[in-house]
C-alpha cells in the first residue's frame, strides 16, 4: 500500500459532452447537426441510436448538478452545442439556448463548481455543413463568431475554455475513416478539415485576447501512445508515425508553428496536402494559457507494409481490454505525457478525459464497477509518476460523469461514474462514484 497525493490546488472533475447528454435535440429553437444526420443514417451508429432523448440533461441538469456536488469534484467539463446558440450556423443568435446555458452556469456555480466549457465537441450545425462543413473556410468565420458571443455572454461566469475537443476525430476519425460524423473517407478532406480546425482554433484564440477576456484558454486533443515493438528501426519508425498522427501532427503547428516534416512527407506520398494559407501558421501558433489532454489507450506496435495510412500494426501483447475493446495501457499515459513535455515544454496541463468503458448493470441498487476504479487507479498513478517527472498538472476530469450516447456505440458502451437507465432515465450511483468522491474530496487515494 502506498498513499498516491496530489497537490494542494489540484483539481479532480468529470466530463460530458452536449450532444451525448442533453437530448431535447428539437427544443427551445436548436438547429440540428450533423450528428443528427449522421444517426440517422442507417448503418452509421449501433442499434440505430441517437441523441434525441440522450440522459436528457437539458431538462434533468440540475438532479445532474446535485450529484456533482455529492461527488465532490471541482470541476465539471461540457460543451455548448453551437446549433442551439446559432441554429443556422450563423446568423442571429437564438435566445432560449442562450438562457439555457446561462441558467446551466449559474447553477454549477451556486453549487461551488467551476465550469469547463468546450466550444465544439462534435456538433457541428448542420446547414454549415450543408455549405461544405470544415472542409470550407466559412465554417472558421461561423466558429469564430460563434466564439465571440459565447466569450462574451459567459465572461465572468466561465473562466476556462477549450476551443475544440478531439481535433484527430473531428478530422482523421470523421473524414478519412468514416467511423464519425460525416462519415466521410477521403484522406485529403481529412488533412484539409484538420488544418481549418486549427486555423479556427488559433482565430477564436486571437479573439479571446483582443476582448481581453478574463480566464483561460486552451485546447483537447485526444493522445495515445504506441510502444515499437522492437528495437529495428522500421517498428521504430512506424510506431513513431502513428503516435506522430495524434501528436506532433496537432502539437507541433499549435506550439511550433509548423506541420511536422517526418508527417507531411508521409501523406505527401498518399496525395494528402495541406492547404495551408499565408499567416495560417502564425494564427495556429497562439499562446495558450493550458493544454487539455484526453487519453484512453495505448498498444505495441510493429511494422507492416501497406497497412493503409500508415504502416503500424497493433500487437496484442496480453494487455487488458476494456468492454469497448481499447487495451488498457496506462504507462502510454506516463510516456505521452513526458514526450510532450520534452517536446513542447511545461505548459500547464488538464487532463480533461480520461476513463474506462465497462458495461455492468445495477443490481439491487449496486452497479459494482470496481473494473472501472482499478482503470481510473493505476491512471492516476501513472499521472502522479509525470508530476513527479515535472509534467506541469493542475487536473484530472474523469470521462464520464454518467453513462452516455457513445458516438458510433451508440448506448452500447458505458463510461460514466453514474449508470443511467435508459428507459426510465434513472441515475444509480456505482461503486466507482464512491471511490472517486474519496479521491476528489481528499485529493489522495490508497494504492
Ligand atoms: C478512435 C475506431 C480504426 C470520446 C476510434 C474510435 C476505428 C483505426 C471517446 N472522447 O465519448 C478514437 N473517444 O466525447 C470524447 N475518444 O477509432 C468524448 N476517441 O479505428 C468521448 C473512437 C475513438 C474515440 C472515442
Amino acid at each position: 500500500m502506498a498513499i498516491i497525493q496530489f497537490p494542494e490546488g489540484f483539481r479532480f472533475g468529470t466530463a460530458t459532452a452536449s450532444y451525448q447528454i442533453e437530448g431535447a435535440y428539437n427544443e427551445d429553437g436548436r438547429g440540428l447537426s450533423i450528428w443528427d444526420t449522421f444517426s440517422r443514417t442507417p448503418g452509421m451508429v449501433k442499434n440505430g441510436d441517437n441523441g434525441d432523448v440522450a440522459c436528457d440533461s437539458y431538462h434533468r441538469y440540475e438532479e445532474d448538478i446535485a450529484l456533482m456536488k455529492e461527488l465532490g469534484i471541482q470541476s465539471y467539463r461540457f460543451s455548448i452545442a453551437w446549433p442551439r446558440i446559432f441554429p443556422n450556423g450563423d446568423g442571429e443568435p437564438n435566445e432560449a439556448g442562450l438562457d439555457f446555458y446561462h441558467r446551466f452556469v449559474d447553477c454549477l456555480l451556486a453549487n461551488g463548481i467551476e465550469p469547463m466549457c468546450t466550444l465544439y465537441h462534435w456538433d457541428l450545425p448542420q446547414s454549415l455543413q450543408d455549405r461544405g462543413g470544415w472542409e470550407s473556410r466559412e465554417t472558421i468565420d461561423a466558429f469564430v463568431r460563434y466564439a465571440e458571443l459565447m466569450f462574451k455572454e459567459f465572461g465572468g461566469k466561465i473562466k476556462k475554455w477549450m476551443t475544440l475537443n478531439e481535433p484527430w476525430c473531428s478530422s482523421f476519425l470523421s473524414n478519412y475513416l468514416g467511423v464519425h460524423a460525416p462519415g466521410k473517407k477521403d484522406l485529403q478532406t481529412a488533412v484539409t478539415v484538420a488544418h481549418h480546425l486549427l486555423v479556427a482554433h488559433g482565430q477564436a484564440v486571437m479573439k479571446f485576447r483582443e476582448l481581453g477576456a478574463d480566464g483561460e484558454i486552451g485546447i483537447a486533443p485526444n493522445v495515445t501512445w504506441l510502444d515499437p515493438y522492437s528495437d529495428r528501426q522500421e517498428d521504430v519508425d512506424a510506431a513513431r508515425r502513428e503516435v506522430g498522427w495524434f501528436v506532433e501532427w496537432f502539437f507541433d503547428p499549435l506550439f511550433k508553428g509548423e506541420y511536422p516534416s517526418f508527417m507531411t512527407d508521409w501523406f505527401a506520398g498518399k496525395g494528402a496536402t495541406v492547404p495551408i494559407q499565408p499567416g495560417d501558421m502564425d494564427i495556429i501558433a497562439q499562446k495558450l494559457d493550458f493544454l487539455g489532454i484526453n487519453y484512453y489507450t495505448g498498444h505495441i506496435g510493429r511494422y507492416k507494409a501497406e497497412l493503409g495510412t500508415f504502416d503500424c500494426e497493433v500487437i496484442d501483447a496480453g494487455y487488458e481490454k476494456t468492454d469497448i475493446g481499447w487495451f488498457i495501457f496506462p504507462e502510454g499515459f506516463y510516456k505521452v505525457l513526458v514526450h510532450i513535455k520534452d517536446r513542447y515544454g511545461s505548459i500547464p496541463i488538464y487532463i480533461t478525459e480520461n476513463g474506462a468503458c465497462y458495461n455492468d448493470e445495477p443490481s439491487e441498487g449496486r452497479v459494482r464497477d470496481s473494473r472501472r476504479i482499478s482503470y481510473i487507479k493505476r491512471h492516476l498513478v501513472q499521472l502522479h509518476r509525470a508530476m513527479q517527472s515535472g509534467v506541469n498538472v493542475k487536473g484530472y476530469l474523469t470521462w464520464s460523469m454518467m453513462d452516455n450516447f457513445e458516438w458510433a456505440e451508440g448506448y452500447t458502451m458505458r463510461f460514466g461514474l453514474i449508470h443511467v437507465d435508459y428507459n426510465t432515465l434513472v441515475r444509480t450511483k456505482k461503486d466507482s462514484y464512491y471511490w472517486y468522491k474519496k479521491v476528489a474530496t481528499n485529493g489522495w487515494f490508497e494504492n
